[in-house]
């Protein structure tokens, strides 16, 4: 070998090394609890930080903005979607339980983040593509309201290209999946054309173009949302094809695998500063036969994977796993040690003047926001819920105006501790309730409720707790009757802690204590998980509180206090558990 061909193949070692020279070890998921269909974007001009979205549905705030430097420690920056006024359906429409907001494309282009997404509802015909912008992610106020785009196919997931001669693309799903040209300045859509087909798999949706050594990639979802969820790609030298499958699809799936991450799929891939490429997907903790069981409480989560994608050539990407490794940015010195993979802990007291945490969501948003209020005047460190007539799940005369009084997180966790405090007193007629619960979405929620059955409080059995789950997938069979247990009467006068608890991966513990003598916790009920999974819902848990009148049209306030979330640990494969520290 001469000398100038080894100094060559030396310096490309070095190189290649530099590149992948400092491997770290992270966990999946990167972003825990309910966050799916992620987007994600690097933005060099913003101190080198990279920026995802997730999708919301009738969470509200919707579409939270992540921010992060190191791709493991994640801060909610804000909720682009954060007052009624920017799209005011979050607040006046859908009944039905999986519409909302759905997948987003997070994008910078030109000093500007793009946010674009599809709005669905049952009052309006077809699918609204919807727009936000802003110049500062980390103001929230700072987001416009939403501005629509067409949408000519009722099409979902729609993804936002610039192309070089600075005209803008929109691709969407469809089979095939197609695309737009679109003015952002009128919102107007060109007649769609047809791009990629797919590689045989039902739901070709979630696509993401981008443009590399001469080469558009498409980047798309397939299988639909379950076990035969994947991600694949493919290239043409021109935007209209012909497109060429990669000879390594799909990228990321756990299709037909027994891994413990399954429905791997709707996929994003950016580069970071050193040029090293990544990828986020959704994923579900359980394997297949706990899937198969519909026992995946979290629901679809988002999950971080090495890519190399050398030039010319075809990215490959390396498969999802609890433990991975890869050429981590070097960590941010301002964060803690704790990377967001071990779940936010709570420790919420209403203080006055505090407001409701960013990363709590409400169903819907509120119709009444002052049903929330923190520390009323002669309640401090207190929420004082003003109850609404629906419950939880509602009923056949149940409008989105009406509100739920329903305030949560996301269980980030696989094993945690959830607790509230109940005041006494709030009790005046039949039917009053106030609890915690365990909450999908309207038709799947298990609710730990005291609850006064009218008569006389100080008779034993008037004041009850009532631990009741609601499964709209469930057979007479499957659904578990409610546990009532009489509120014991030494207990009656007093501010009562209401907990919800993960003992396992699979079961929820309902337990209550008098808040000053938490050792003497009764276990109420324990109910499973599958309860709160499903396979035609796209939503996770949440964890809250909750107030109703079961239907009575008068007025009823209560108050709660002393949140608290306490993650236990994260299950990272079938027999590991990551403790969390000081547990
Ligand atoms: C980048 O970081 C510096 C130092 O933390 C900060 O002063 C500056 O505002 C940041 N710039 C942007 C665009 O985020
Ligand atoms: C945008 O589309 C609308 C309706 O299709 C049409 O009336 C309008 O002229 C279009 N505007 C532009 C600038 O093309
Ligand atoms: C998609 O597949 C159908 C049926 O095989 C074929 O007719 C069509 O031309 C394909 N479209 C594209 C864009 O490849
Ligand atoms: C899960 O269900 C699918 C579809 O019914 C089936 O093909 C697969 O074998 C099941 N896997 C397990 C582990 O039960
Ligand atoms: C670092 O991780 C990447 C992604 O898994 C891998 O391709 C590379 O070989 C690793 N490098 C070293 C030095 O282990
Ligand atoms: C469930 O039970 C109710 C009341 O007993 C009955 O009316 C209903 O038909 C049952 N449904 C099924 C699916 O068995
Ligand atoms: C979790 O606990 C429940 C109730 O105690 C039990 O039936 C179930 O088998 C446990 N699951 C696991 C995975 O240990
Ligand atoms: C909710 O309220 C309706 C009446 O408004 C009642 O029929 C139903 O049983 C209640 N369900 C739950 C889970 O509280
Ligand atoms: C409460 O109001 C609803 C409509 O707002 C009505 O349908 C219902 O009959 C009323 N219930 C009672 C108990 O008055
Ligand atoms: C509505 C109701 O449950 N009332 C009961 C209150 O408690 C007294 C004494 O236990 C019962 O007689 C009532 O039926």
């Amino acid at each position: 070998m001469n000398w100038l061909l080894f100094l060559a193949t030396l310096g490309l070692q070095i190189a290649t090394q530099q590149a992948h020279a400092h491997n770290t070890t992270y966990n999946n998921p990167i972003i825990p609890g309910w966050h799916s269909d992620p987007s994600c974007t690097f933005v060099s001009e913003w101190n080198n930080t990279f920026f995802c979205t997730t999708s919301s549905f009738l969470a509200f705030p919707g579409c939270p903005v992540f921010a992060s430097t190191d791709l493991v420690h994640w801060d909610l920056i804000s909720n682009a979607l954060n007052h009624p006024a920017q799209l005011p359906q979050i607040q006046t429409s859908t009944n039905a339980q999986m519409l909302g907001i759905f997948a987003s494309t997070l994008r910078y282009h030109d000093g500007k983040f793009y946010l674009l997404t599809a709005w669905l509802d049952t009052d309006n015909d077809g699918v609204q593509f919807v727009l936000f912008t802003t110049t500062n992610p980390y103001d929230e106020k700072s987001w416009t309201n939403a501005f629509h785009i067409q949408n000519p196919l009722s099409a979902i997931d729609p993804d936002l290209f610039w192309d070089d001669d600075g005209s803008v693309i929109m691709a969407f799903s469809g089979s095939p999946i197609k695309a737009s040209y679109i003015d952002l300045t009128t919102g107007n859509a060109s007649e769609p054309f047809d791009l990629w087909n797919g590689t045989g798999y039902n739901n070709q949706e979630g696509p993401h173009l981008y443009k590399k050594d001469g080469y558009y990639y498409l980047l798309i979802a397939e299988g639909g949302t379950e076990l035969l969820h994947s991600s694949t790609i493919a290239r043409s030298k021109s935007i209209k094809g012909p497109w060429e499958s990669s000879p390594h699809n799909p990228l990321a799936s756990a299709r037909y695998t027994d891994r413990y991450f399954q429905t791997v799929g709707h996929a994003d891939l950016f580069q970071d500063a050193t040029g090293n490429w990544w990828g986020v997907a959704l994923a579900t903790r359980a394997g297949p036969e706990l899937y198969n069981e519909t026992i995946y409480p979290m629901g679809r989560e988002t999950v971080l994977y090495p890519v190399s994608w050398p030039k010319g050539d075809w990215p490959r990407a390396d498969q999802v796993m609890g433990e991975m490794s890869g050429p981590l940015p070097p960590k941010s010195s301002k964060k803690s040690s704790l990377s967001t993979f071990m779940g936010e802990a709570d420790i919420v007291d209403f203080v006055p003047g505090s407001s409701i945490p960013k990363h709590w969501v409400f169903w819907r948003a509120p119709a009444k926001p002052e049903s929330f209020t923190i520390s009323p005047p002669g309640h401090p460190n207190t929420l004082r819920l003003t109850a609404s007539r629906a419950n939880l799940t509602g009923d056949a005369s149940f409008k989105a105006l009406d509100g739920l009084t329903l305030l949560a997180r996301r269980q980030t966790n696989t094993l945690f501790d959830f607790s509230v405090d109940v005041h006494p007193g709030f009790y005046k007629a039949q039917g009053e309730e106030i609890g915690i619960t365990a909450f999908l979405h309207q038709d799947h929620h298990i609710d730990l409720g005291i609850v006064f059955t009218g008569g006389s409080l100080e008779s034993k059995g008037n004041l009850s707790f009532r631990c009741r789950a609601t499964d709209s997938d469930a057979t007479n069979s499957t659904l578990p009757s409610p546990v009532v247990t009489p509120v014991p009467s030494s207990w009656l006068s007093e501010t009562i802690r209401l907990f919800i608890r993960a003992e396992n991966s699979t079961h929820y513990q309902l337990s209550a204590a008098p808040a000053t003598r938490p050792r003497e916790s009764r276990l109420l009920a324990i109910f499973s998980g599958s309860l709160i999974s499903g396979p035609d819902v796209f939503t996770g848990n949440l964890l809250g509180v909750y107030a109703t009148t079961n239907g009575g049209n008068h007025t009823m306030e209560g108050y709660v206090s002393r949140w608290r979330y306490t993650p236990i640990a994260q299950q990272i494969d079938y027999d590991d558990f990551i403790q969390s520290p000081g547990v």
